[in-house]
């Protein structure tokens, strides 16, 4: 690897100044500064805006169904816990119709790396409402606005126990690089909330919005302390704190696996015999 460009892929097709751009950009540098090239990393993504992003960064990629990236993502991980796993999704395809996936993946501390471009709507679809659109906001489905209580994320993940849990902003993209590389390195489920502007659908969380409002956590914050953690999670969101917000070293759903332990499932050669033994152990 000697350049950043050698991650180019296709050319993308979001609106100019859309804030997946920094993202794109900032997850490319993590991916150069952490020595990783194209062919020793997977992303995999559903469907929505967010969900294209491993097709504008030369990568192994595996592009499924909205909603459902992090079962694709388990069974890499299951198959060849050497390489490492990305997932980058949106607010909708995580939270929404993806949901289900995403309370287990956490339970399980599969470790995978979890980017949620957080734009607060359903952008590929043209403006609909997501969880985590703020309670109120006019939509084109929802014109008597939002009518249910928007979903916080980094609550959610804590009150799971999840192994990371962060939250970055798109445009503050040094910050943001250090995030995401701590979080690929983080041996767990790794969840990384990106607050990212929608120029064309999200008229509220604009960058002028949220540039009066984020905020970084310093140094002297401990993020082991997941009781402190849930305190900052739910505090009125008028100032809205970003970093790594919780962590645990807790074991991974592979190191659990005792098969696994020998190597990776793809490097073991097939034997009936110890298959059947090691499910036997396994349920
Ligand atoms: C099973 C299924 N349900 C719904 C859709 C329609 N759909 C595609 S993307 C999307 C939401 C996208 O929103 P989000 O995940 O927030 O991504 P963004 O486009 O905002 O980045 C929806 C509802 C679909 N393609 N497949
Ligand atoms: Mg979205």
């Amino acid at each position: 690897m000697n350049a950043l460009s050698d991650y180019k892929g296709q050319e993308p097709a979001w609106c100019p100044g859309c804030g997946n751009f920094p993202i794109l950009e900032t997850l490319k540098t993590a991916l150069f500064e952490l020595g990783m090239e194209s062919h020793q990393f997977t992303i995999v993504s559903g469907i929505g805006q967010a969900a294209k992003l491993p097709h504008y960064l030369k990568c192994n990629t595996f592009n499924g169904l909205h909603g459902r990236a992090l079962p694709p993502a388990t069974g890499m991980r299951l198959v060849n816990h050497e390489m490492p796993v990305i997932v980058t999704s949106g607010d909708g395809d995580c939270y929404g119709e993806g949901g289900n996936h995403l309370i287990h993946a956490i339970r399980r501390n599969i470790n995978v790396t979890l980017l949620v471009h957080d734009n607060q709507i359903y952008g590929l679809t043209k403006g609909q409402a997501s969880p985590t659109t703020t309670e109120g906001v006019v939509t084109k489905t929802q014109p008597f606005g939002a009518n249910a209580s928007e979903l916080n994320p980094i609550s959610l993940a804590i009150g799971l126990d999840c192994s990371f849990v962060a939250r970055g902003y798109a445009a503050d993209s040094v910050f943001l690089k250090s995030i995401i590389k701590e979080a690929i390195t983080h041996k767990g489920f790794a969840l990384v909330d990106i607050l990212q502007p929608c120029v064309t659908f999200n008229k509220l969380n604009t960058y002028s919005w949220y540039k009066e409002r984020v905020y970084h956590l310093d140094e002297t914050y401990n993020p082991y302390d997941r009781a402190e953690a849930f305190k900052l999670a739910i505090k009125p969101p008028d100032k809205i704190p970003t970093g790594i917000i919780y962590k645990n070293n807790k074991l991974t759903f592979e190191e659990r696996i005792s098969i696994l332990k020998e190597s990776p499932l793809v490097k073991q050669g097939f034997s009936l015999k110890t298959t059947l033994k090691e499910l036997d152990t396994f349920y």
